[in-house]
């Protein structure tokens, strides 16, 4: 059996089904609307997120990854976060795509499937459609009720769109519902969520996203730009203490599905830019000496020792450029907003590629 066939076997389409659970009456509720959604499960699987707690707690350096943030809860505040006045990032690109929404549609071209990595509430695409019209639109995304939800409210607005929402991780290798014969591909990926990833990662990432889309694709990437450390550690820690909910989170998200025993408040946020690096760190802070236990297991922690859970990396244009170049993208377009905080690339498949 091929690995394909393995993931289209897993993969669970909720539209026809009828179930008792939550995402099956939301499903459900898809029945009602005249819009066409889709579901596919390839389910980032729990035992991974088990071992990658273990191993990252269990380093000299404790780390965490971030895309343990977006369970549910994690999902929201992360929304929450989006609408802080600290945190310029989503409504300065919602700008910028609203401002040169129809020059995107140019480059990218219409009729295409579309797919949005990370795609969350896909509340940025609603920008983009009408000006796009894609004749599929391909939300991906790590959180399943999420993704649910916001693929429903998706089809209310837009009737008539096809949508084919898949529940996968695309920081590994990753498969997606795509018919053989559709050959135009185009994909967004807002939000500046490559800043996430190591540099050497991110190439890598954005090479397998080369690779699925094929030569001549095209790709619009959201990319937040280096800045004054203030802005920058301000929108990362804001007055109201949303974003460092959204960091302790993870520790109730630990102790509810990982059988942890952390205190949250025995915790405390901290994030800072690293210019040396251009990233900003969030890390998680012990107040005191303590041990916690996770899944059995004991970590120890001395007072003030860090978990580094995110890399929020910025990149100039000209950076971003050499990283999309060896990734195998030729950049096309770049779009920033007046006070050059945010970026918003259109880079194409180059022809030339070797491998993977
Ligand atoms: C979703 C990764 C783009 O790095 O700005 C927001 C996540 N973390 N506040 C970012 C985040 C803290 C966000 N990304």
């Amino acid at each position: 059996m091929t690995q394909f066939s393995a993931l289209q076997r897993s993969a669970t389409e909720l539209f026809p089904q009828e179930t008792t659970d939550r995402e099956a009456a939301s499903a459900r509720r898809s029945l009602q609307t005249p819009g066409s959604i889709r579901f596919f499960d390839y389910r980032p699987t729990p035992a991974d997120v088990r071992a990658e707690v273990l191993e990252g707690l269990g380093l000299p350096a404790k780390r965490l990854s971030p895309k343990l943030f977006y369970d549910q809860r994690g999902s929201q505040l992360f929304d929450a976060i989006t609408e802080l006045p600290e945190y310029y990032p989503t409504r300065t690109e919602i700008g910028i795509l609203r401002e040169y929404g129809s020059q995107m549609a140019d480059l990218l071209g219409r009729d295409n499937v579309l797919i949005e990595l990370g795609s969350g509430s896909s509340l940025k695409i609603q920008t983009l459609l009408a000006a796009l019209q894609p004749s599929v639109y391909m939300p991906v995304d790590i959180s399943k009720e999420h993704l649910l939800e916001s693929a429903h409210a998706l089809a209310e607005r837009f009737p008539d769109l096809s949508i084919r929402a898949a529940c996968a991780d695309y920081s590994a290798p990753f498969k997606l519902p795509l018919e053989p014969d559709w050959t135009d591909l185009a994909a967004f990926f807002p939000g500046s969520s490559i800043g996430n990833f190591d540099p050497e990662e991110a190439r890598r990432l954005l090479g397998r996203v080369a690779g699925l889309l094929g030569a001549g694709g095209r790709l619009l990437i959201g990319v937040d730009l280096p800045k004054d450390p203030a802005i920058l550690n301000a929108a990362y820690d804001d007055a109201q203490g949303i974003t460092a909910a959204f960091n302790l989170n993870l520790l109730t998200r630990i102790n509810r599905e990982l059988d942890g025993h952390f205190d949250p408040n025995a915790f405390r946020h901290r994030a800072f830019f690293n210019i040396e690096r251009s990233r900003v760190e969030m890390h998680l802070v012990s107040r005191i000496e303590q041990q916690v236990e996770v899944a059995g297991e004991r970590f120890d922690f001395r007072a003030g020792e860090t978990i580094h859970t995110e890399n929020s990396y910025k990149y100039g244009i000209d950076t971003f450029h050499r990283l999309a170049g060896a990734a195998g993208f030729v950049a096309e377009k770049v779009w920033t907003d007046e006070q050059g905080l945010f970026s918003v690339h259109c880079l194409r498949v180059g022809e030339e590629r070797s491998g993977s």
